[in-house]
């Protein structure tokens, strides 16, 4: 049974919401991914939205771009987190998927990540469900102390062979 759902608005949006799946497949959590749009197909939507929770989802990451209501409709029929994923598009830069994303009516939240940031969006997602796994929490503070780690290294190779070198 998978534990966070992974849904995008288009197949176009794969390559940012892989980079989530990517995260999720790392740190051992369990997913299903699907391309739903709400606007094309809201009867497909409404069955996965409205399914999700007797499915077993603890959390949905949600991803669109332009009119991007798919992460807040997501919201309005699932109880539990949605994480939204604004997608960056060429009209506007993705200001238009953030605005429709991050701008939800009081009520009905969507916790909203940068544009394009599929990656992001895992790692919340596995913070979220670290609260009540302790084997995912210290892999999680595994991960944050490697990543402090290559900063610094990064940094000591700087200072070793100068900015010019680097
Ligand atoms: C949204 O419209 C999708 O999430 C995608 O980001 C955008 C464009 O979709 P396509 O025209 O590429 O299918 O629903």
């Amino acid at each position: 049974m998978a534990t966070v759902g992974i849904v995008m608005g288009s197949d176009s949006d794969m390559a940012v919401m892989k980079k989530a799946a990517d995260v999720l497949t790392q740190f051992g959590v369990s997913f299903e991914m699907r391309i739903i749009s709400a606007h094309r197909e809201p009867d497909v939507f409404f069955e996965y939205a409205q399914g999700a929770l007797e499915r077993g989802l603890k959390v949905i990451i949600a991803g669109a771009g332009m009119a991007a209501h798919l992460p807040g409709m997501c919201a309005a029929l699932f109880p539990l987190p949605v994480i939204g994923v604004p997608m960056h598009t060429a009209s506007l830069g993705g200001r238009d998927s953030l605005y429709s994303i991050v701008q939800m009516p009081g009520g009905i939240p969507v916790a909203t990540v940068a544009i394009d940031g599929g990656k992001n969006a895992g790692l919340l997602a596995v913070r979220m469900l670290a609260m009540n796994d302790e084997a995912l929490l210290k892999k999680l503070q595994a991960f944050i102390a490697e990543q402090r780690e290559s900063v610094i290294k990064k940094d000591e190779r700087l200072q070793e062979v100068g900015y010019g070198n680097y």
